[in-house]
């Protein structure tokens, strides 16, 4: 779980260490052929721009200091039957095998292994007809599970990486390796999306798998989710005084979380047709304007909720290029200011809040020296962030845990975070 401390590191020493006394452990008898590769990948927090990626919208979101960590041997074969193992520190004695050929299914006793297998699966059609992978691989992580922090996409991302490592060892040289490390960040976040989309069957965006796939220590990445063009967003200065991010785990996780977002999804898509049907150049809700959406309002094309999601949508969408440009301008105010309107449209138009984050929120946002506090990710529970003045950081993380145990007998951790580093082999 959440380590109670201020400020979130991820001690990668120490993942790489439990990870190999995993491998050493699971496989050291009867090892896979090839060479140890290590590779790591981070979760993520979003400053803003959220339900917004899977209408090809805009998110800014940053890499954070905690990790998930694939250590193991693996090489490319041409044995008929091949079998992967993988083994995760979350329960050790469980040494899950798969096949990786291109019909194999999903399991359903051990959904954590879809998301290696689906990402393996996504890699195969690199290799020749005849030849597959041989992996052996133990996984340990400290990026919180179900707390909205993308512990998935960061398992993704670690196992795309780590089958780049294996590819580039055994002289792949497919278009995809051939690719400029710009531009094999992108595709690798599609493929480990498609993997969650496809073989998970979790309809996500692409937002999580994308930072963890490119995010940059010291910058936010505002992301163009259509086009997939994305630049490095580093939190400008002004009068020398630097706010500082937050995280705040509620500790809930309402499971309706689950069930609602592929709902989202749908109505995004109902709006969009009911737009279309207003301008047929509207193709996404990307393409509609708040003052297009308020002209087919009034011609009863579009009104109740299929009006609340794509007004959230559409907003949230200017919300966030503005926040990039305030953030680099070292505008606090305005940044806080579109964090609060972001949080006030989720809850209400978009309704993927709940009880205990709408409390962490407001008391964040009546503390004095915050600029402006917000769910962050899917919802339903999970994290919120927070920019807040640097010296009372730490005050407002004190009154946090106090007020949030005495309104709703919970206990939240508080962090400060910062911008990490995206997916890499160590
Ligand atoms: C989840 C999804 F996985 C992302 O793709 C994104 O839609 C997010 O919820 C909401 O912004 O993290």
């Amino acid at each position: 779980d959440l380590t109670p401390s201020s400020t979130m590191t991820s001690n990668i020493q120490t993942l790489i260490d439990q990870a190999k006394d995993l491998f050493d452990k699971s496989y050291s008898s009867n090892p896979a052929p090839g060479s140890i590769h290590i590779t790591t990948a981070p979760g993520r927090v979003n400053l803003i721009g959220e339900h917004t990626d899977y209408t090809g919208g805009f998110v800014l979101p940053l890499a954070i200091g905690y990790s998930t960590v694939c250590y193991g041997c693996g090489s490319i074969v041409k044995t008929k039957g091949t079998k992967c193992r993988v083994v995760s520190i979350n329960n050790p004695r469980n040494i899950v095998e798969f096949d990786a050929i291109a019909s194999a299914l999903p399991s359903d006793s051990n959904k954590w292994v879809n998301y290696v297998q689906g990402v393996v699966l996504q890699y195969l059609p690199e290799l020749k007809d005849d030849e597959t992978f041989a992996l052996d691989i133990a996984i340990a992580g400290d990026v919180p599970l179900g707390s909205g922090l993308s512990s998935s996409a960061s398992l993704e991302v670690a196992t795309a990486v780590f089958l780049e490592s294996v590819m580039k060892e055994g002289g792949v040289d497919s278009p995809y390796m051939k690719l400029v490390e710009r531009s094999r960040k992108k595709e690798r976040a599609v493929r480990c999306q498609r993997a969650e989309n496809v073989f998970c069957g979790v309809p996500c965006g692409i937002m999580d798998q994308f930072v963890s796939s490119a995010g940059c220590e010291g910058n936010l990445l505002l992301i163009d989710c259509r086009s997939l063009d994305f630049r490095e967003v580093a939190m400008g200065e002004s009068d020398g005084n630097k706010p500082v991010l937050v995280v705040t785990n509620s500790n809930v996780q309402h499971n309706l979380g689950d069930s609602e977002y592929p709902v989202r999804v749908q109505q995004c898509k109902d709006a969009t047709a009911a737009l279309s049907r207003f301008d047929s150049k509207i193709q996404t809700l990307r393409d509609a304007t708040l003052d297009g959406i308020d002209v087919a309002t009034s011609q009863g094309l579009l009104g109740g909720i299929l009006l609340q999601r794509s007004r959230h949508v559409v907003g949230e969408n200017k919300r966030t290029e503005d926040t990039a440009v305030a953030l680099e301008n070292g505008d606090w105010v305005k940044v806080g200011q579109l964090m609060n309107e972001s949080h006030a449209s989720m809850r209400d138009d978009y309704e993927v809040s709940c009880k205990e984050i709408d409390i962490l929120v407001e008391l964040a946002q009546s503390f004095e020296g915050v600029y402006g506090s917000r769910l962050t990710g899917g919802g339903f529970g999970g994290c919120t962030v927070t920019l807040v003045r640097e010296d009372v950081s730490q005050a407002l993380m004190d009154y946090l845990k106090e007020q949030y145990k005495v309104k709703t007998g919970l206990d939240c951790v508080c962090l400060k975070t910062c911008p990490s580093d995206g997916a890499r082999v160590l």
